[in-house]
Order: structure tokens, then C-alpha cells, then sequence
């Protein structure tokens, strides 16, 4: 179960007051002691985010949140936090204390909720120690709510069955990589050199998502480093659809692959995959029109340790400048969240964003978009940097002609 990738999961976020039983209830639903529990008020602090399979639904993500109620400066931090949740969750669970009548904070959040466009369930919590009384909060709160209690498990099996039932119809599938480019018998071969930048004794992710997904379209892979693409195409020459490579390959293997046969890299299929393809390529067009003195955000989703020629510290900004022909300003941030208001940035330039899921990434995008701000990612900035853009968007008419305009 943990060889799910946690960005591929349904993301269930608990929401409710302090001592609501968000802690409780996923301990509950798991039989396990995950989530820490307590009398106190703001036991859980920062969000948690538990990888697990809740039959009978399977591998999901739950995410534990700190109460919406929180008070004080870090009070109102840990609220923010808990808000920023919202755009990794594919299905709320609204957490409801059945001793508690007062629904002012829940019906704000679920303001947040609802304007998302997320899906909720409510879950009226403790009723083992209050006559059932659900009429009132969906009265209020204009939700449905299972009544459960964390304590004794009443209504759990119930809540687990809401909650399968509810995810059938939510999309939060990200699209193929590329299995809907492929037909059964397609060949698609892989160019993954083994050099020092390779991990030893294994692929990357990526090239291993691909592989599983062309396998899953009934397609036909070839795996193979670049010294051997030559031969390979020989042999197989018309029974080859598409090419992938790795980026840094790509202008070592442009002449080899027939103009008939597609050609493109793992990064462009996962800035199709993982974010807009169409809206990234929008991006790259308009490193063109930069001013000296713009100021670019470079956001990266983890925080990995910094080494020198660090691709988003130090390769970017130079390229960029390079391809602007411009003295530009860079600002840097990275982890979970990106700046409130970017109206100090011309650019954002994104990291590839395998630590976020499709949603996080979209709503990224979005929000630069409702800026005005124009997004590229490091997959589709790389290709332009390398000349590569017009082969590699063969496959993507759209995203091509945006590029060709
Ligand atoms: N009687 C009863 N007590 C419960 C139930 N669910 C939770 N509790 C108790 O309520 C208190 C708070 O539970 P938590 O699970 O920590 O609540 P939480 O919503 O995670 O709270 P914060 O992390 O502080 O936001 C604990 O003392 C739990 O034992 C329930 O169904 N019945
Ligand atoms: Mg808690």
C-alpha cells in the first residue's frame, strides 16, 4: 500500500473546533492510535498528513487539522494553516461536537469549503454523550451529517461507507501520463541514460509512473539508454509511437528519432500531468517580454538541501536571464504554501512539483493566473532553455500552438 504515491490519493480533510474528535475519529476509523488525542484544546497543532487504507475504500491520505477556533496569534497561524489544507483535500469531513450548539466557526470554514468547490460530509461527533440530535446542526449548517461517536465506534462503519460511496464521483484521479496517447500494441520507448545522475540500482519515479501507465493501456515498453536508441529504432522502426527521454538527453537524441515518430520528455509529460500544460507554455512565451528589474518568484514545493549549481538557486535564475537578456530580481519560496500576494512578481517560475498533488499545483497556477502573473515550470522552462519545445509539444496540439503563435 505505501508504493501508492501519496500525491495519487484521495486527500480526506478533517475540519471542526478544538476537541471536536478530528483526532479521535481518524484513530477511530484506522483501529490504530495515529493521531494524538487529548482533553486539551489545540492538541494538534500543525496539519498531519497520514498516508493509510480505509477499507473499503483503500489507500487514501487523511489529513488531521488543528481547530478552527484556535484564538491568539498562533492561534489564528494555526487556522491559516489549517485553511491552506483545503487546497490538497478532495473531500472535507466537517467535524461537529454533539455537546456543543454553537456553529458559528463551522458555518465560516464551510463558506471556504463550499466556495472550492469541495465535497463534504458531516460528521456530528460524541453522541454517546447527547440524545441524537443531527435535525439542528443540518438545519444550520445545511449539510447532512452521520452521527457517530469516536469513543464507542457507533456510526463509524457507516461513515467509512459515506465516505467510499463519495469518492466514486470524485475526480481526483490525476489524468493519465501518457496512457491516453497509447493503443494497444503502441511501442514507447525509454530513453533513461545511466550516468552519474542516475540513482543506483533503480529508475526514477517518473520513468516508473510511465512505464506502469503505457502498461496499463496495453501499450508495448522499450527501456533503453541512449547509446543503444539507434539500434532500437532500426529494429523497431515502424512499430515505435512515441519517444520519451529524460530532458538532459534530449538535444543528444533529437537527429536520431525520426520526424514520424513523436519525441518528448518525462518533464513534459509531467507538466501536462501534474499541472496545465497549455497555461506553462503561456509562461515560457513570456520570458520574452521581461523588463530589467522584474522581480521573478521561484517556488519550490519541498525543501530539499541546497547544494552548489542547485537547479532553482542558481541554474534558473541565470538561464532566465540569459533568455530574457535581462537584469532580473529573484525571490525565493518554498515549501507547502506560496506567498499571499505576488503582485511584486512578473514571473513565477515552479518547480516540477512532485512533493504537491495536481490539485495543490493547479491552484497554483490559478491563482497566478487571477494575477496576471505568468507560470512556467522547470520541465517546460528547461525545454525552452534546450530548444526543445517544438519537437517535445508534437504530442500536445493545444500547447503547440500557443508555442508556434
Ligand atoms: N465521549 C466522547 N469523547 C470523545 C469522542 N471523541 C473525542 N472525544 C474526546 O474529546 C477530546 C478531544 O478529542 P481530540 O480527538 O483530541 O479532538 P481534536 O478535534 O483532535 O482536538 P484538537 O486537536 O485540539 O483540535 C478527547 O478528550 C477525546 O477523548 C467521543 O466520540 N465521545
Ligand atoms: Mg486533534
Amino acid at each position: 500500500m505505501n508504493e501508492t504515491p501519496r500525491a495519487n490519493r484521495l486527500h480526506i480533510g478533517l475540519f471542526g473546533k478544538r476537541n471536536a474528535g478530528k483526532s479521535s475519529l481518524i484513530n477511530s476509523m484506522t483501529n490504530q492510535e495515529i493521531a494524538l488525542v487529548s482533553e486539551t484544546k489545540g492538541t494538534t497543532t500543525d496539519p498531519v498528513y497520514k498516508s493509510m487504507e480505509i477499507l473499503p475504500l483503500g489507500p487514501v491520505v487523511v489529513i488531521d487539522t488543528a481547530g478552527i477556533d484556535d484564538t491568539g496569534e498562533l492561534g489564528k497561524l494555526r487556522i491559516k494553516k489549517t485553511i491552506g489544507v483545503l487546497e490538497k483535500t478532495d473531500l472535507a469531513i466537517m467535524v461537529v461536537d454533539a455537546t456543543d450548539k454553537n456553529v458559528d466557526s463551522e458555518k465560516k470554514i464551510l463558506k471556504t469549503i463550499k466556495a472550492k468547490g469541495i465535497p463534504v460530509i458531516g460528521v456530528l461527533n460524541k453522541i454517546d454523550l447527547k440524545e441524537n440530535d443531527s435535525k439542528y446542526y443540518e438545519a444550520e449548517l445545511g449539510l447532512n451529517f452521520i452521527s457517530v461517536s469516536a469513543k464507542t465506534k457507533e456510526g463509524i462503519e457507516n461513515l467509512k461507507e459515506k465516505i467510499a460511496k463519495y469518492s466514486k464521483d470524485i475526480d481526483y484521479e490525476e489524468p493519465s501520463i501518457i496512457g491516453d496517447l497509447v493503443n494497444r500494441w503502441d511501442v514507447i520507448v525509454h530513453v533513461t541514460p545511466i550516468d552519474e545522475a542516475a540513482p543506483k540500482g533503480r529508475l526514477i519515479l517518473p520513468q516508473v509512473q510511465t512505464i506502469r501507465d503505457v502498461l496499463d493501456y496495453n501499450g508495448i515498453n522499450i527501456v533503453v539508454q541512449d547509446t543503444e536508441l539507434k539500434e532500437t529504432i532500426n529494429m523497431f522502426r515502424d512499430k515505435i509511437k512515441i519517444v520519451v527521454t529524460d530532458s538532459q538527453a534530449f538535444g543528444k537524441i533529437r537527429d536520431i528519432v525520426p520526424k514520424d515518430i513523436y519525441l518528448t520528455s518525462y518533464s513534459i509529460l509531467y507538466a501536462r500531468y501534474k499541472g496545465d500544460l497549455v497555461e506553462l507554455v503561456k509562461g515560457a512565451k513570456a520570458i520574452k517580454s521581461l523588463k530589467n528589474n522584474d522581480t521573478i518568484l521561484i517556488s519550490e514545493s519541498c525543501t530539499h538541501h541546497r547544494q552548489k549549481g542547485d537547479i532553482g538557486r542558481d541554474k534558473i535564475p541565470k538561464f532566465l536571464e540569459e533568455l530574457s537578456n535581462k537584469k532580473l530580481n529573484f525571490k525565493w519560496s518554498s515549501g507547502t504554501t506560496i506567498p499571499e500576494d505576488l503582485s511584486m512578481y512578473k514571473m513565477i517560475v515552479h518547480c516540477g512539483g512532485c512533493m504537491i498533488n495536481r490539485k495543490q499545483m493547479i491552484s497554483r497556477i490559478n491563482k497566478a493566473k487571477n494575477n496576471n502573473i505568468p507560470i512556467v515550470n522547470y520541465g517546460v522552462f528547461l525545454g525552452f532553455k534546450f530548444n526543445v519545445l517544438d519537437r517535445a509539444l508534437e504530442l500536445f496540439p493545444e500547447a503547440k500552438r500557443i508555442w508556434n503563435d
